[in-house]
């Protein structure tokens, strides 16, 4: 049964720092992921802040907030079937030292907090993650 959904990805800045931004869409199109949208930005700590709001009691919240609004990232809109868990499936474990081999954590992953990517973890999170960085 099709199940099409729509998840936000990030190419945090690790990665955008290492001209990885074009590799990391490959591996997304060749997983046939639709890119539907897609924008550099750099956003600012109190965005940053917002974007991860869910995280505010952990003890690496300001570091992880300070980390995102530390340069350009990458934001898309990625289209496919069951696409929120391909998406995680296909990024790997938090920690890229637990990431599945294959997976784009694994491969350009630096450490837990420089992870290369985001992505939406629940259809809820999803649209509130797209309409953060796409409601004009
Ligand atoms: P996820 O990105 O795999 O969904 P979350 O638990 O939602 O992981 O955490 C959000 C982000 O916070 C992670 O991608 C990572 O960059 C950072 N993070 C998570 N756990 C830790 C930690 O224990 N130390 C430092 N940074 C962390
Ligand atoms: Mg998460």
């Amino acid at each position: 049964m099709s199940n099409i959904q729509q998840t936000l990805s990030i190419i945090k800045p690790d990665a955008v720092e290492r001209n990885l931004s074009e590799e990391i869409k490959k591996a997304f199109k060749i997983n046939n992921f639709n890119i539907l949208k897609e924008k550099k930005v750099k956003i600012s700590k109190s965005e940053a802040e917002k974007f991860y709001q869910v995280h505010q009691s952990k003890p690496f919240y300001n570091d992880l907030c300070e980390y995102l609004s530390s340069g350009p990232i990458v934001v898309m809109v990625l289209e496919k079937n069951d696409a929120i868990l391909e998406n995680r499936k296909l990024m790997g474990a938090t920690d890229p030292i637990k990431a599945e081999e294959g997976t784009i954590r694994k491969k350009y992953g630096i450490s837990i907090d420089k992870n290369s990517v985001h992505g939406s973890d629940s259809l809820d999170n999803a649209k509130i993650e797209i309409d953060f960085f796409f409601k004009d």
